[in-house]
């Protein structure tokens, strides 16, 4: 049974992550206006991701006699200037649900809720991989700059590339 503060905390987390998969949504969306359809499609990928995320936790407080708040959403950003925009934007918003999911953790130690504690982890595990995929990202299209020939390749590559997640957490896990 959840204590009432976990309770809110893993709601606050479901609010958390169900931003993420709005605003990576804008992000494919306005990724695919620009004719960046590799790019789009990585993103869409990746919203799809933190939908599930979102999912995994709802579940979670449910099963564990909790009740999980299906949460309003505000619009997100939808004004980008550039694809290395884009994706500076999606590292600061990871960085910060770090920061949330850190703030859990710790409030899962405070209340001794070492079940919680547990399933959080993977949750920790997945912001390591995303945000240095994010980096990863943001330093080749530094290296890219304005050639657009070295864009249309990034581009390309995007396409296949499994989510943030790089398909061995996301939505299965
Ligand atoms: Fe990108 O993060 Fe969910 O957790």
């Amino acid at each position: 049974m959840l204590s009432k503060k976990i309770e809110a905390a893993l709601n606050g987390q479901v609010a958390v992550e169900a931003s993420s998969s709005q605003a990576y949504l804008a992000m494919a969306s306005w990724a695919e206006n620009q004719g960046l359809s590799g790019t789009a499609a990585f993103l869409y990928r990746h919203s799809d991701e933190e939908r599930m995320h979102m999912l995994k936790l709802v579940k979670f407080i449910n099963e564990r006699g909790g009740k999980a708040v299906i949460p309003a959403l505000k619009q997100p950003g939808t004004n980008f200037k550039s694809i290395t925009d884009i994706f500076q934007a999606l590292l600061h918003h990871e960085t910060k649900v770090t920061q949330e999911i850190n703030g859990v953790v710790d409030t899962c130690l405070k209340e001794k809720d070492y079940t919680t504690h547990n399933f959080m982890q993977w949750y920790v595990g997945e912001q390591i991989e995303e945000e240095a995929l994010a980096r990863t990202l943001i330093d080749k299209l530094n290296l890219i700059g304005n050639d657009k020939g070295g864009l249309y390749l990034f581009d390309r590559d995007l396409q296949g590339m499994t989510g943030m997640a790089s398909g061995k957490g996301g939505a299965n896990a």
